[in-house]
């Protein structure tokens, strides 16, 4: 089953995505921010082309997104819980998911929200390169104007489920463990 997290930077989808992998067999936490980021560490011509889109805050093209992570969602067998965090991000995206996703196995999408005053105090505390004041802006607008319409596109789809991410890590972990877990119980 892909699980598809979706939200504005800094909500804690990496936070999230990271301790349910580690605790539940089977979950696979897949970051396309965490790849790109490898690319950038790693000097290579892709992660140089990406650098500079993502210091600006901007996003990396899709034809690159789309190529990176196509093969591994198409290996998703359906015991699997692949958490996809940061991927789709665009409408273009989330048709090339839909499209390399096994039948069926696309079966929740979950929309962390958290008020912006919120989001800016956790991305300026984090202090990532791409975490400076003007940056998170830019990323801020870039959410509401490319990525936050998908939200209704998985709601027309009736696999739409918000968690408030203000509360406790512990506690929303805690209540997106359950609603994965109810979810793969239904099939
Ligand atoms: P990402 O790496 O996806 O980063 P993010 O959205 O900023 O962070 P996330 O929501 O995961 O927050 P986190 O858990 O870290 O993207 C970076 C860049 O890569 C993008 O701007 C773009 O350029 C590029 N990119 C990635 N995917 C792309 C795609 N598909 N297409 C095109 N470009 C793409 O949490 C943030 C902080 O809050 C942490 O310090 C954490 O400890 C804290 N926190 C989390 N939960 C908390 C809680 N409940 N309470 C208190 N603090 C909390």
């Amino acid at each position: 089953m892909i699980v598809v997290l979706l939200g504005p930077p800094g909500v804690g989808k990496g936070t999230q995505a990271a301790a349910l992998a580690g605790q539940e067999d089977g979950w696979t936490h897949l970051s396309t921010g965490d790849l790109l980021r490898a690319e950038v560490e790693a000097g290579s011509e892709l992660g140089r082309a990406a650098r500079r889109y993502m210091d600006a805050g901007d996003l990396v093209p899709d034809e690159v997104m789309v190529g990176m992570v196509a093969d591994r969602i198409s290996r998703t067998g359906p015991d699997q819980v692949l958490l996809l965090d940061g991927f789709p991000r665009t409408p273009a995206q989330a048709e090339a998911l839909a499209a390399a996703a096994p039948g069926g196995s696309i079966r929740l999408a979950l929309y962390f929200s958290a008020s912006d005053p919120v989001l800016e105090a956790r991305l300026m505390g984090r202090g990532r390169s791409d975490d400076t004041r003007e940056v998170i802006q830019r990323r801020l607008e870039v959410y509401r104007e490319t990525t936050a319409p998908l939200i209704a596109w998985y709601r027309d789809q009736g696999i739409l489920r918000e968690v408030d991410a203000e509360r406790s890590i512990e506690a929303i972990q805690e209540d997106v463990a359950g609603t994965i877990r109810s979810v793969l119980q239904e099939a």
